[in-house]
């Protein structure tokens, strides 16, 4: 069993064929200085481990989970169901079907009284879980509150200066 200790965040997917995309959730909240725990676990291949990792993660030391999945993806609502914690859904696009939308409607559908704060599919929705997990830690904590601002601040100044160098 992985150590959680230490980390506020938790990076889950359903299968090792999600990492290529959500190596950028990963590689963001590292930039953000968060060291996530990462744990590849399935609600429908290990519903056990999965649902017991859900339970503990709060004592754990969790404060956030990101729970990305493909198909018929109930991994992020599989967390809600067994935590208290703020979800953040993330859905993959498989390489058969519907173009993620099959994840996304299973993500984000949740019935009332159990939210789970679904992202967009793909790559845009892992670099956003990130965001928005330290969207939620920033509220609590300084130090990641300052390094927000310096991310929003950085990603203004970079589109503005794609801007000026157009119209050079
Ligand atoms: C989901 O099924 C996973 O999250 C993945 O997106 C999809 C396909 O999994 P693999 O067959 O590639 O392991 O549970």
């Amino acid at each position: 069993m992985p150590n959680t200790k230490q980390s506020s965040v938790a990076v889950l997917m359903g299968s090792d064929s999600d990492m290529p995309i959500m190596e950028s959730c990963i590689k963001q909240l590292r930039e953000f200085g968060i060291k996530p725990v990462v744990r590849i676990l399935s609600a429908h291949r290990t519903p056990a481990v999965a649902c017991d990792f859900a339970a503990n993660a709060g004592k754990n030391g969790i404060r956030v989970i990101i729970a990305a999945a493909g198909m018929a993806a109930h991994l992020a609502g599989a967390m809600a169901a067994h935590s208290q914690l703020p979800i953040i859904g993330v859905p993959m696009q498989a390489k058969e079907g519907p173009f993620g939308l099959d994840a996304l409607l299973s993500t984000v559908q949740m019935p009332p009284g159990m939210p789970v704060g679904t992202m967009a599919i793909g790559k845009a929705g892992a670099k956003n879980a990130a965001v928005f997990a330290l969207q939620i830690l920033a509220l609590s904590d300084e130090k990641l509150a300052q390094v927000l601002t310096d991310f929003r601040k950085a990603q203004t100044e970079k589109v503005l200066q794609k801007d000026a160098e157009l119209n050079r």
